[in-house]
């Protein structure tokens, strides 16, 4: 390596530094691809064929969807993701305060904006600071982490392209007296009950006895609110939800058009959840070469592609305790629209 001239030597040092204190680790790999990707097929074939049809969630995420999710935190009638923002600026000193030196492990980490948080407040009080990161999507993981070492001149970061499945059965004990879980930003409302209380029991089977949990929930509010932020005036929740046809389309080869279909977004109050669906505005068929699928839509069927369940926080506590986390603390803003929980593991 040449060292004549000074700006690409001072940037190639500081391009080694970053990489000393990044580890990427890819669990999707090869050899557990071929059972991950024989999953995903008939998960995707089960959810085509039965009635009603659905798609998984994690289906939007490609790097469009992604970038549109990025979007959708930002608008104006998307209150999550600010308000949870806001009380993290609020409440990440006590927690910090409270767990003492911590290893960070975040799943579905994402663009780890939020994360900064916390790790401000940890550096703030002179602990080391050490990062696992999680997500499927290798490309926002492998970015995020760079950015968040360059800006943190100390932190430690070990990113995982996983699954949450994969993740929690191999995390390894902390090298830090102390770890905290966190799972912020509502993921949790993607899961059915059933799915929540099997999720906790994961959790606690990867931390030990004294590690943290810290969860960030949406909360059950007026319909109102709840439907204008799935259904924003821009469109870019309608885009995010018609994006996973695209994402069909070129994962499995296929031929689902867009134009055919349209968003709808609603407040299912018995079961306290948001419903986003894909309604066929005719009949038609679309076929998934890849999986060998052809499906049939009726005028006016829908496809749903996502719950995202809104919590009480009483029985979310009773819940996470009956499972061994114990929660600490708990903070809202003042409107109560969101929460936070930390949680030790008995
Ligand atoms: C990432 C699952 C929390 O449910 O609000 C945003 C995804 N869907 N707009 C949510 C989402 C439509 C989001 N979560």
């Amino acid at each position: 390596m040449s060292m004549s001239n000074p700006a690409s030597s001072n940037s190639s040092t500081q391009f080694e530094e970053i990489e000393n204190r990044l580890q990427i680790e890819h669990l999707l790999n090869a050899a557990t691809l071929s059972t991950s990707a024989l999953t995903e097929k008939s998960d995707v074939i089960a959810g085509l064929t039965q009635k009603p049809k659905s798609i998984q969630a994690r289906y939007f995420y490609n790097d469009y969807g992604s970038q549109l999710f990025e979007q959708i935190c930002d608008l104006p009638e998307y209150y999550l993701t600010r308000t949870e923002t806001g009380i993290l600026q609020e409440c990440a000193e006590s927690i910090a305060e409270l767990t003492g030196a911590c290893e960070l492990v975040e799943l579905g980490s994402g663009s780890s904006t939020k994360t900064r948080i916390l790790l401000d407040a940890y550096d703030q009080l002179g602990h080391p600071l050490r990062y696992q990161s999680i997500d499927v999507s290798a490309g926002i993981l492998e970015l995020s982490a760079k950015a968040l070492l360059a800006d943190y001149p100390s932190l430690q970061v070990h990113a995982l392209v996983s699954t949450y499945e994969l993740a929690l059965k191999q995390l390894k004990p902390s090298s830090l007296p102390s770890r905290i879980l966190c799972f912020i930003g509502s993921s949790l409302g993607n899961l059915k009950a059933q799915e929540c209380e099997e999720f906790f029991a994961q959790i606690t089977k990867a931390l030990q006895g004294g590690e943290y949990f810290l969860l960030g929930i949406d909360l059950h509010k007026s319909k109102d609110v709840l439907e204008a932020a799935y259904n924003d005036s821009q469109g870019v929740t309608a885009a995010f939800n018609l994006n996973m046809l695209n994402h069909l389309n070129q994962r499995f080869d296929g031929n689902f058009d867009l134009t055919q279909f349209e968003h709808l977004a609603f407040y299912n109050e018995t079961q306290r959840q948001i419903e986003m669906h894909l309604r066929s505005l005719r009949p038609q068929t679309a076929t998934l070469r890849a999986l060998d699928l052809t499906i049939e839509l009726a005028a006016g069927e829908t496809i749903l592609t996502e719950i995202s369940r809104k919590f009480d926080l009483n029985r979310l506590q009773q819940e996470l305790q009956a499972q061994g986390l114990k929660p600490m603390h708990v903070w809202t803003d003042a409107k109560e629209q969101f929460g936070v929980l930390l949680c030790r593991l008995n």
